[in-house]
């Protein structure tokens, strides 16, 4: 099977495999450490960590260390609500990096993904890292051992929405974990859509980090040069990259008598008003509603105006509802 095809497939069926959280932790904490168990390379780790440890662990009449868990039990999604890049057949996924909380607080990283110095980084990984019969997209786990292994301290997961931190826009950052002893850190982070590049140059309302996630020219207030800003498309549901795309009034034609029927090109389930003003639309022209809202239902909508050829000359334009 093709490795989209594959994914598409583990995407249908990602809803039906999230029905008994409590279980799926367990499943994941076992598969975490049945990975360390029987794989080859795991077994000369642990064997490896015997040794290290061992004289010390006898010395102090304690146990020696043994791996820290971590893993994220749900998919991650990107600031667009799609799931992060990253399977276990496809490698690698967008950035997993396990970090340290020295002030006993995260802190925000730099716009080029930098920790700050106070979250140094402990362990980096990738999403879809985990054993390979896990078959979600969108998640990870890790296990970590020898002297990579933190055994006190707070410490939280950070997952970019790029396999690389400099190439990132958006990240987010899960809860943060005291380490207790020998624990597994399960992760509580639902999506990357905190900003790295939050300025907005070219004043269009759209902050940087969302030109980079739409594609759009961080230095062009219209990429496409439609006539709407960039910011505006996006608020509208219009393609910013689209020059056929755009807020605007089609046709203005007759209906039956003196009706007039008014439409513009939608996008379905945005909500719009039509207004009217008296003659041309001067300055601060005053316009009033005409009908109800309209929630669209397709590439066009349209209202019929009564009595809308008849009387005075009006000037219409279509308003953009929002939530
Ligand atoms: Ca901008
Ligand atoms: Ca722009
Ligand atoms: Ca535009
Ligand atoms: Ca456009």
């Amino acid at each position: 099977m093709k490795q989209d095809e594959a994914e598409k497939e583990m995407r249908m069926n990602r809803t039906a495999k999230k029905t008994d959280r409590v279980a799926k932790m367990r499943k994941v904490g076992m598969r975490m450490k049945a990975t360390m168990r029987s794989g080859a390379g795991a077994g000369l780790l642990i064997a490896s960590l015997i040794l290290l440890t061992g004289q010390m662990a006898l010395g102090q009449g304690g146990g020696f260390t043994t791996p820290l868990h971590v893993g994220v039990l749900e998919s991650i999604v990107d600031e667009k609500g799609d799931i992060l890049f990253g399977n276990p057949w496809t490698q690698p996924g967008d950035l997993v990096q396990l970090l340290k909380c020295n002030t006993g607080v995260i802190l925000p990283p730099s716009p080029d993904g930098t920790p700050n110095p106070n979250n140094e980084v402990i362990y980096e990984t990738a999403i879809g890292c985990l054993a390979p019969w896990v078959e979600e997209s969108g998640i990870f786990g890790m296990s970590i051992s020898g002297t990579e292994r933190p055994t006190s301290g707070r410490i939280f997961v950070r997952v970019f929405n790029n396999p690389t931190a400099s190439a990132a826009c958006f990240y987010g950052d899960s809860q943060t974990f005291d380490i207790d002893g020998n624990k597994e850190f399960i992760v509580e982070l639902d999506a990357t859509d905190i900003p790295l590049h939050t300025g907005d140059p070219d004043n269009d309302g759209l902050i940087d980090s969302w030109e980079m996630s739409y594609g759009s020219d961080t230095s062009n207030p219209d990429t496409d040069e439609d006539g709407m800003i960039d910011g505006h498309e996006v608020r509208a549901h219009t393609d910013l990259l689209d020059p056929d795309s755009l807020l605007q009034v089609a046709r203005i034609r007759r209906g039956s008598g003196t009706d007039a029927i008014v439409s513009w090109d939608a996008v379905s389930g945005v909500v719009y008003q039509v207004e009217a003003t008296i003659g041309n639309p001067g300055d601060h022209a005053s316009y009033s509603n005409v009908g109800s809202q309209v929630a669209a239902s397709g590439s066009e909508s349209e209202v019929t105006v009564s009595g809308g050829l008849s009387g005075p000359t009006r000037t219409y334009r279509v308003r953009l509802v929002e939530e």
